[in-house]
């Protein structure tokens, strides 16, 4: 049996980050923890660009600007959408999964999803780097991951 799998190799790659500042106490948690994953994997600070947008809603347009630009080698999206008492979570947290989705199966790199979506703080705290492990690190180490294996299913396609 053939296996092929990416390797957590980040050197020479460069990421967009896109983040938003909803949130943001939550979210500036996931960004050091994405940057510091990207670092201790290889990356240069300077191949990572960070995109500050307003909320989670607009991260799927950002990232497709980003994915376009064809500047990066992946691009890792992060955002916290928190239960309220209103609808509003549902559209704002289905909306940003939905456009990060349909992105990440449409690219030729990989995007990745690391938009919290949770009933309470106290959840979204405990995934930002305190009892639930960094969820923006785990995005940075999954977004490494993929553009290795893409990569690798690249090679080991057949020529045409
Ligand atoms: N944006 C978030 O990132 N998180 C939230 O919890 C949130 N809530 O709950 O309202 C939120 N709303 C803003 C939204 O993402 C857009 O920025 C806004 O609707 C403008 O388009």
């Amino acid at each position: 049996m053939k296996e092929i799998q990416g390797h957590l190799d980040a050197r020479g790659k460069r990421f967009a980050i896109v983040a938003s500042r909803f949130n943001e106490f939550i979210v500036s948690s996931l960004i050091k923890g994405a940057h510091g994953a990207l670092l201790q994997l290889g990356a240069k600070t300077e191949s990572i660009t960070l995109f500050h947008v307003p909320g989670a809603f607009e991260i799927p347009a950002v990232a497709a600007r980003a994915v376009s630009s064809g500047k990066f080698d992946a691009v890792i999206c992060l955002g916290a959408v928190i239960r309220g008492s209103t609808p509003h979570f549902d559209y704002v947290a289905g909306e940003s999964a939905k456009g990060i989705g349909r992105l990440s199966q449409e690219s030729a790199i990989p995007v990745i999803y690391g938009v919290l979506t949770t009933l309470t703080i106290e959840q979204a705290i405990e995934r930002a780097g305190t009892k639930a492990g960094n969820k923006g690190a785990d995005a940075a180490f999954a977004a490494v991951e993929m553009l290795r294996l893409y990569e690798a299913m690249k090679k080991g396609s057949r020529p045409k």
